[in-house]
């Protein structure tokens, strides 16, 4: 691979954008010839290809490609395949392709924890209380066995849960009992997690699956083997490795960047190497190469998900989301990005290549023009953390003009479903009844997740008028990935953010000191949203399943496959899921029927599609009153007051706000 290219210089300008951080980078001279996505888009003449957007165009073959129209028999596909069988094998091989994403994520995180329970990394186990609540969960009997042999078994079980054929994943009975019955009537229930991808891959491939239907059965198994299966791995293990998170304060925006340090961004989404990295930092070798260079030391901030595993676990705080990934390199300011897998646009490379900054690529999975490879290996991690660092140090002595903007915002992230557990619950009490209790008696009117990426196709920052609204009208906002680092931009994820809540919900808030939109981690951390809907159900008083409950999740500016992923396991997990600004299967009225109605009387659960934030609140809304009323929850009920005692026991919770949690 040709490494030496260098990238031309484009015009530049400053693109109409509207996060003031960025709009303050791209105008700025420091910036001038760096060309990014907002550039990109803007200079786009031509629209999308409808039947590209719409699921309709297949290259399944080489008779092909074939652009399908709906009802018009001569457009049909060569070989006979109509619009449903293409937009429903389009949309399946997106669900496969994002769920494949996060099963190698999964199996990596795997692997590294099993290397570590056998002493053969820098890592050490963590949580040790998480592993021995992952092992009972797993049908491990815990007692009596050592932390390092019961990290053994587990990683062992876990590992050898991708290449199963048959026997099925553990904690997809962690589930509620009727969700579980339904999935195995349906026959949606995985077998193991590779083999999943691979039978929808080949389902997909031509002249298989034929049967819109079917083929979207296949999809569900295999989004269920990515929620259930790979990523739910993925976040315990992460948790047990590296701690599971806990409230903790750090702040976002490109504003982190330090004018007299090292600035190395970590992107992409693995936590093994961000975690080494954030080892090595402060080793006092490092710090005296810094100091060599008139540097005062090295200063490690988060790029989209890895971004966001180390803000959940240490506090590091994040320069960008996805949308910002190229800005945050055009402040001239960043000495290394280091990437590993997922989300890295290509168009980083010719950014990095404009200034002093090393782009370098630690996977073997995902390489670069442009970059340095630096092969990161487990058993390696420190000497690969402190030879990237080295190469960033060597880089600061070169940094020429740069503008950091004056953006940062305070937040307070780290809610796993342990800490929703106790900081809603009380110290004492860790539970989620007290959630449970305020949805019935009105206070809190129900729950919603968004999720998933930011897009520069959608400028309107959708998630943040989105969650105002629905805090506004009393519904508890979770989120994970980029969608999470823009709230935090607009001071959604800070506990004085309360005053924007409706009342009900903001006594509750105000009672506990926590935010209205809390901050659940990573892309394959939604898999914690299925747990706390999970907990809801077994709580009690809000029916017997995910369906039941007054909750809908949405991705308002989804980008990746894996957002399709994750819609459709929370689908078939019971969930309504709203997407926008447009629906992949849209070329399709059959599919996108079945997709938005079909798949309710199958799953409980539905898709949607929705393009203003007025309008996925109204949707969600009227979802969530939908499931009150069927709960009778519409009724007026008796307020439950705190008493004095009650707000005592709640008033653990959030370190640096006069309150500790405890364990968990
Ligand atoms: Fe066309 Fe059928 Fe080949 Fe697809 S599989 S490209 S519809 S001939
Ligand atoms: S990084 S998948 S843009 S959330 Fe997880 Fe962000 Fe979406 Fe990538």
């Amino acid at each position: 691979m040709d490494t030496s290219r260098r990238f031309k210089k484009g015009n530049g300008g400053c693109p109409s954008i509207q996060c003031e951080a960025n709009r303050q980078v791209l105008c700025n001279e420091c910036s001038s010839g760096v060309i990014t996505a907002a550039h990109r888009v803007s200079a786009r003449s031509t629209e999308p290809c409808l039947f590209g957007k719409g699921g309709t165009c297949c290259r399944n073959c080489n008779m092909g490609p074939c652009q399908i129209i709906e009802g018009v028999d001569t457009m049909i596909g060569v070989c006979g395949a109509d619009a449903p069988t293409v937009a429903a094998r389009n949309f399946a091989r997106i669900i496969a392709g994002g769920a494949a994403a996060h099963m190698d994520h999964g199996r990596g995180v795997a692997l590294a924890f099993l290397e570590t329970a056998r002493g053969e990394t820098p890592y050490e186990i963590k949580d040790e209380v998480k592993l021995r609540a992952t092992a009972q969960r797993l049908g491990i009997d815990p007692a009596d066995k050592s932390k390092t042999d019961l990290a053994i078994e587990v990683g062992e079980k876990l590992v050898s849960e991708f290449g199963e054929q048959s026997a099925g994943l553990s904690f997809i009975r962690r589930a509620p009992q009727p969700r579980q019955e339904l999935w195995e009537k349906v026959g949606v229930v995985p077998r193991g997690i590779d083999r999943e991808v691979v039978e929808l891959m080949h389902r997909t491939h031509m002249g298989v699956d034929q049967h819109y239907e079917n083929i979207l059965l296949g999809a569900a198994r295999c989004a269920l083997a990515d929620g259930w299966g790979a990523s739910m791995i993925a976040t315990e293990l992460s948790d047990i490795l590296f701690g599971t998170p806990v409230p903790i304060r750090t702040k976002v925006n490109i504003g982190v960047l330090k004018k007299d340090e090292v600035n190395i961004t970590v992107h992409g989404h693995e936590p093994v190497l961000a975690e080494a990295l954030a080892m090595v930092a402060n080793d006092p070798e490092i710090v005296a190469e810094c100091k060599k260079v008139g540097a005062k030391g090295v200063n490690l901030a988060g790029v989209c998900c890895t971004g966001n595993e180390i803000l959940m676990r240490r506090g590091l705080p994040i320069a960008g989301s996805f949308v910002q990934q190229e800005v945050v390199l055009a402040t001239g300011a960043v000495e290394a990005m280091v990437v590993d897998v997922q989300c890295i646009m290509q168009g980083v490379s010719p950014v990095a290549g404009n200034y002093h900054t090393a782009l370098i690529t630690t996977s073997e999975r995902a390489k670069m023009e442009g970059a340095i490879h630096v092969q990161f290996h487990e058993d390696k991690a420190l000497d690969v953390a402190k030879e990237i660092v080295k190469i960033a140090i060597s880089r600061y002595p070169e940094r020429g003009k740069y503008f950091i903007p004056q953006h940062e915002m305070d937040v307070v992230a780290g809610f796993s479903h342990e800490t929703i557990n106790y900081i809603l619950g009380g110290r004492f009490r860790a539970s989620y009844k007290p959630l449970n209790d305020n949805i019935i008696n009105g206070r809190i009117k129900g729950v919603a997740a968004i999720v998933g990426c930011d897009n520069y196709r959608v400028m309107d920052e959708v998630h943040v008028e989105l969650a105002k609204e629905l805090i506004a009208n009393n519904v508890l906002v979770l989120v994970t990935g980029c969608a999470a680092t823009g709230m935090g931009r607009a001071g959604l994820l800070s506990p004085e953010a309360a005053e924007m809540a409706g009342d009900g919900l903001k006594e509750v808030l105000e009672a506990v000191g926590c935010p209205p939109v809390l901050h659940m981690g990573s892309c394959v951390d939604n898999s914690r949203i299925l747990i706390a809907a999970t907990e809801m159900v077994h709580t009690g008083g809000l029916g017997n399943d995910i369906s039941d409950l007054p909750v809908a999740g949405c991705a308002p500016q989804w980008m990746s496959e894996k957002a399709v992923s994750i819609g459709q396991y929370f689908v078939s997990s019971g969930a309504y899921v709203v997407f926008g600004p447009n629906f992949p299967t849209s070329g399709s009225k059959i599919v996108t029927d079945f997709c938005f109605k079909g798949m309710n009387e199958v799953y409980g659960g539905s898709w949607d599609v929705a393009q203003s934030p007025n309008e996925f609140a109204n949707k969600m809304i009227d979802k969530i009153d939908a499931k009150r009323k069927a709960l009778g929850l519409d009724k007026k009920r008796e307020r439950v007051l705190f008493d004095m005692a009650m707000r005592r026991e709640l008033g653990s919770g959030i370190p640096g706000m006069g309150c500790s949690p405890g364990g968990h």
